[in-house]
């Protein structure tokens, strides 16, 4: 990574913030890039900032490789959308697209953030995150993501030309599909202690996800208090996002709606 990501964002509780991850965008999934119009379409004028929490794209094999893995449309649509509204984007890493670089930010005209991320809201701490990184009974996994996150392992990579990469994606994807179908379900979630664990590092009483494809909101005790845990789904059969504005959180979950303070304790259904 020849940048350095943003370790934090300090918000107002006024701004109008959308979170959204795991598209999973790629060149056979045209309906999750129609979705992703459709969802830029209505965010025009209503959101000052949208964070991308990971897996935007099924796969990222470096910024010069766009083109080849059928990217183009997707990075040109959200580059217009950014320059031509008055939305800040941030795009976060995830476990599919970790190789997204400078280049891509400057296009796009987005900030990398770092994993996690504390959003500061008023002064509250809300932790970011992709959500891998808590999957920690996954042992798997995480040798696989100490390698890719590793700075030599990345410049070696991105020194192959970009065929043999996609070649190397394709694969590591096959085997992560099989390795998938022998794991049992539960170590590939979050750990509920890690998570609580990086809840109390940072102060945060609310963290919010992706990564599991399992959208949901948990209730957790970090420190003796009431957290909770937001999890964003994936868009292979629809649109998935979440909005805070005005100290609260708003997210849609199958046909209930629920409103969450995100300066406050109590979580309730509208
Ligand atoms: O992504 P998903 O949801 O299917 O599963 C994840 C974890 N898998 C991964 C691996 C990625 O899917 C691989 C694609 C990334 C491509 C990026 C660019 C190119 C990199 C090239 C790498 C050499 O993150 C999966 C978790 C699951 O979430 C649930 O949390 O269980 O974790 C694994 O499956 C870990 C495996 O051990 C990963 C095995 C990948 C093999 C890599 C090395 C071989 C490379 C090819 C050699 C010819
Ligand atoms: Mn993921």
């Amino acid at each position: 990574m020849d940048f350095a990501p943003r370790i934090d964002v300090t918000l107002t509780r006024r701004a109008r913030a959308g979170f959204i991850s795991d598209l999973h965008l790629g060149p056979d999934r045209p309906d999750i890039e129609a979705r992703l119009e459709h969802f830029l379409d209505g965010a025009a004028g209503r959101l000052d900032v949208l964070f991308i929490l990971g897996d935007l794209f099924e796969f990222w094999i470096g910024d010069d490789a766009a083109e080849l893995c059928g990217h183009e449309r997707a990075v040109q649509r959200l580059a217009a959308f950014f320059r031509d509204t008055d939305c800040r984007g941030y795009v976060m890493h995830g476990n599919r697209d970790f190789l997204i670089g400078g280049e891509f930010c400057r296009r796009v005209g987005c900030e990398l953030l770092a994993d996690p991320c504390p959003l500061i809201v008023d002064g509250v701490p809300v932790l970011l995150t992709h959500g891998d990184a808590y999957c920690t009974d996954d042992v798997e996994h995480q040798r696989f993501r100490a390698m890719v996150h590793d700075r030599r392992w990345q410049a070696e990579f991105l020194a192959r030309d970009a065929e043999t990469r996609l070649a190397f994606a394709i694969d590591a994807r096959s085997q992560s599909e099989s390795g998938k179908s022998r794991k049992p379900l539960d170590i590939m979630d979050v750990n509920d202690t890690a998570v609580e664990a990086a809840m109390s590092a940072y102060g945060a009483r609310l963290m919010i996800h992706g990564h599991t494809h399992r959208p949901a909101i948990h209730r957790h005790r970090v420190d003796g208090a009431e957290a909770y845990r937001v999890v964003l789904g994936d868009w292979f059969a629809q649109e998935n996002s979440l909005t805070m504005a005005d100290g609260m959180l708003r997210y849609e979950l199958g046909d209930e709606i629920h409103a969450l303070p995100v300066i406050g304790r109590t979580a309730g259904r509208r």
